[in-house]
């Protein structure tokens, strides 16, 4: 574990390569106590070359044995914690020359998951960011690409299977019970894309035929027990190459493309060239043991791995600041491929909003938040901490918006540029824009603040209708609160659709691009006052600021033709009565019954504009934080909803229901979606009457959806039947690890209940449960982070004690894992924006991590960024 000081890397202090890499071998001879790994590299004079310069690469954790240049032993080196000096060079190190490196590392005893480690006694690889400098020493950085040669070698019976990156070119026997596999992959690659696999596994596999008419084999490699649940992957896998190749022209270009799952993984899944890595979450799915939203998931994390083969492998980053150059992408490109995969233009919305969600409770906290950094960040001291949802999602955001401006047909022409120019380099966020522009003779000189620049934007709407002259004025000024170090901001490049709603629906949608910070537009001929749809589909990731009429966020909700805004219309009415702590009024309920009852509405769109926007979302529109008070109004405000159209939902409960057979389509998961919801609503309104109703779903569904929906139900309204059907749960399914994960995880994300266990008292047991265990991410996250990040009320306690747990927790992972520790730390972040008792509370156990002996890079950064 890195414990020494702190030290940032800066964006501008970026150079070129001193030496790069040609031919790579690796040998490895796979022990889990101790492997050994032999490399020969090609070594040759990088851009940046001066005559003697030392080669220094990076290694971590490791235990040097020997080191040969041009095949002779080689005496003048030095060896630091994370770095061999390798001196004296011949020629100068002005020609090509061999480096031979013996090393060995321990994956047994690897708790990082980083590196080469073992799990269920499999070996795996993870190499991105900077892991592959735990299994050899390096140049250990993006923008040096070599071409490996990887020989495995391990004992046959324990690892029947050896895989790595690319095509298989040889196997053999060895003695003593010992096997070898040779791969070579023709593609050069940055160290972070390289991965090994050994264990024992068995494959799906399914050969297809390619645009081009090539033939290529998929396969998806799995523990033997879980190879009936690799069908949705692999349909997934197909779907996401045929539609890369229709959407964006781009065909796979290996022969051969293997998936492996695994159950201990930091994230969700690692692109490494031609051999992607997943957490077994985002792979293994039957109808029995995994939600409607596990078989989305799934679809798109396959859909978004596949996706970096072109837009990550092809071409990759220059340097750790550019990560949103491919992960940016790759998600617009995922969020994309997902929405067409909904087969329908309201399923396409229906995406969109899930995405916006996601975007306005995870991401617009960070980008007001201690840890706030614009899309490519400037300065880092873990690069693992930057792996974030401004990165990634944000990052989405700003390339949706290129596609905003300049067309879809532009946006092709923009990626067709993209690639002629930089296939098989490494490149940055600057080359992405510049090829957008370029193909489209466009200048987005202004664009690139969405960049350089964090927080998100807000646009003040000012609007003025003349009835005299018929028209109508838009005055639209943007402004951007300072943070993270930037006191001025210059203004953004906002494209926002917007239609101007009347009676005789004459106005048809338009794009305006605010480029200063105020700008007005006028429409002329308009017989009556509109009412105003703006930054239809969320054109743009800004806060709008618009006190917009009561009577015209209504006329919204029931009418705008666009859905998204008609769906935010719902959320702001919605939101505006419960940071007044007010029920909703009989306008509201009768919008709502409205939107139930139409015959012609998508059940997955009904869902969505029910729901409530979440708290944390409610929180950034507070000045004072009250969590307690923020969870009362809003519950209160949903009893409401759920008493004061309990016959609705009564109805909807019996129409969502799906007869015959499971079917996993998006209409019947729009259905379950819908019934469920309704299903919590009733419990919430007549607890007592629809309990046996619950029971009765739980124990008869032939689906995790309507089973798991059941439970939950139960749970969250402190139904006294929710004990037996837990401990039913437990039972059914306690071989299968993702299926418990669920059943830890609704318990830990139990809102408060009146009279009952407090949640937090229930989380401590859960933490001693024998199958819990700390080296498992996924288990932890489904105990101690869905507790500490998922449930704000059960958390947020006044006498501190959830924050206790949370130092405690945060302590006791970063010994075992210091990633899954950081992302914990970052619980507390906006610690500033909470009233008191609590913001003292969280300050005191910010402090006492802050003080703790031995923390990790990773938490240290995330603590002292928060404390300030
Ligand atoms: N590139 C992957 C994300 C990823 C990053 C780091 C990892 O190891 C700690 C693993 C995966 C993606 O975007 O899917
Ligand atoms: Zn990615």
């Amino acid at each position: 574990m890195k414990t020494d000081l702190p030290h940032s890397f800066r964006r501008l202090e970026y150079s070129p390569p001193t030496y790069t890499l040609g031919q790579v071998a690796l040998d490895i001879a796979l022990d889990p106590a101790h492997t050994i790994v032999k490399s020969r590299l090609e070594v040759l004079p990088g851009p940046h070359h001066a005559a003697d310069a030392p080669l220094i690469l990076q290694g971590e954790e490791l235990e040097f044995v020997s080191l040969r240049v041009n095949g002779e032993v080689h005496r003048q080196f030095e060896l630091s914690p994370g770095f061999l000096k390798i001196l004296a060079l011949p020629d100068g190190g002005q020609k090509a020359f061999i480096v031979e490196i013996i090393c060995a590392c321990a994956p047994a005893t690897n708790t990082s998951l980083m590196g080469l480690y073992v799990s269920n006694g499999n070996f795996f690889t993870q190499c991105e960011a900077e892991g592959f400098r735990k299994i050899t020493y390096f140049l250990d950085r993006p923008d040096v690409m070599a071409r490996y040669r990887v020989t495995l070698r391990a004992i046959e019976a324990d690892y029947p299977v050896l895989l790595s990156n690319g095509n298989l070119i040889d196997t053999e026997k060895l003695p003593n019970g010992w096997h070898l596999a040779t791969w070579e992959d023709p593609f050069p690659k940055p160290s972070y894309l390289f991965a090994l696999v050994a264990g024992k596994l068995e494959c799906l596999e399914e050969t297809i035929t390619t645009s081009s008419g090539a033939t290529k084999l998929l396969q998806i490699w799995v523990e033997p027990a879980d190879l009936k649940k690799t069908r949705h992957a692999m349909d997934s896998l197909i779907a996401a190459i045929h539609w890369d190749e229709k959407r964006f022209g781009l065909e796979l270009d290996l022969e051969r493309f293997m998936i492996v799952a695994v159950s201990d993984f930091n994230m969700g899944a690692m692109e490494n060239k031609g051999l992607n890595i997943f957490n077994t979450k985002f792979i293994l799915a039957q109808p029995e043991t995994a939600t409607d939203a596990d078989f989305a998931n799934i679809e798109s994390v396959v859909a978004h791995e596949y996706f970096h083969n072109w837009t990550g492998n092809r071409v990759t980053c220059r340097d750790w600041f550019q990560l949103s150059l491919k992960e940016g992408l790759t998600v617009f490109r995922d969020q994309e491929f997902s929405a067409d995969q909904m087969g329908s233009e309201s399923g396409r919305a229906v995406r969109r909003i899930d995405d916006v969600r996601v975007l306005r409770q995870l991401q617009f906290p960070e980008d007001a938040g201690p840890m706030a950094h614009p899309i490519r960040p400037d300065e880092y001291e873990e690069i693992n901490n930057f792996y974030t949802v401004t990165v990634y999602e944000k990052g989405a955001e700003v390339v949706r918006m290129y596609q905003t401006l300049l067309g879809v047909e532009g946006f092709r022409k923009g990626m067709d540029l993209y690639f002629q120019r930089h296939d098989g380099h490494a490149v940055t966020c600057d080359d992405f824009l510049a090829a957008m522009a370029d193909a489209n003779g466009r200048d987005l000189s202004r664009f690139k603040y969405w960049y350089s620049q964090s927080g998100t934007p807000k646009v003040h709407v000012a609007e003025r209708y003349d009835a005299s002259l018929q028209q109508y004025h838009l005055t639209l000024s943007q402004s951007c609160t300072p943070g993270d170090g930037q006191t001025l901001k210059n203004a953004f490049h906002i494209p926002l659709k917007m239609r101007l709603l009347t009676a005789s629906n004459d106005q048809a949608e338009q794009l305006l691009e605010l480029t200063q910070e105020n700008q007005t537009w006028v429409f002329e001929g308009l017989a009556e006052r509109p009412a105003l749809s703006l930054n239809r589909g969320f054109s743009a990731p800004i806060q709008l600021k618009f006190a917009q009429s009561q009577d015209d966020l209504m006329h919204l909700f029931f009418a705008d033709d666009d859905a998204f805004n008609r769906w935010e219309s719902g959320q702001t009415l919605a939101m505006q009565l419960i940071l007044d702590n007010h029920l909703p009024d009989s306008a509201l309920i009768d919008a709502y019954r409205h939107i139930l009852t139409d015959p012609d509405l998508d059940p997955a769109f009904k869902e969505l504009a029910l729901s409530l926007p979440a708290e944390s979302y409610l929180y950034e529109q507070c000045v004072e934080v009250d969590p307690q008070h923020i969870h009362n109004a809003r519950r209160a405000f949903r009893h409401a909803v759920a008493s004061e159209l309990r016959l609705e939902w009564a109805a909807l409960y019996q129409q969502m229901q799906t007869p015959g057979p499971f079917s996993p389509d998006a209409v019947s998961a729009a259905k379950r979606a819908l019934k469920n919801c309704a299903l919590n609503m009733l419990l919430e309104a007549d607890p007592l009457i629809w309990a046996p109703m619950a029971v009765n779903q739980y124990q008869t569904a032939d689906n995790m959806t309507d089973r798991y929906g059941a439970l939950a139900a139960l749970v969250i309204c402190g139904s006294k039947e929710a004990q037996a059907c837990l401990k039913d749960f437990y039972t059914r399914f306690e071989g299968d690890t993702l299926v418990i994960d669920k059943w830890f995880a609704l318990q830990a994300s139990r809102p408060p209940v009146k009279g009952a266990q407090s949640t937090l008292e229930a989380v401590q047991q859960l933490r001693q449960h024998a199958a819990f265990k700390m080296n498992n991410p996924n288990r932890v996250r489904s105990v101690i982070h869905a507790y500490c990040l998922n449930n704000p009320a059960s958390f947020h306690l006044a006498d501190g004690s959830g924050y206790v747990f949370w130092a405690e927790a945060v302590l006791a992972l970063n010994a075992v894992n210091p990633q899954i520790a950081a992302r914990l730390a970052r619980g507390l972040d906006r610690w500033r924006n909470f009233a008191q008792p609590f913001q003292s509370q969280m300050l005191a156990a910010l402090q006492r991590v802050a003080t703790s002996p031995g923390l990790s890079a990773d938490v240290r950064e995330v603590i002292n960024k928060a404390i300030g």
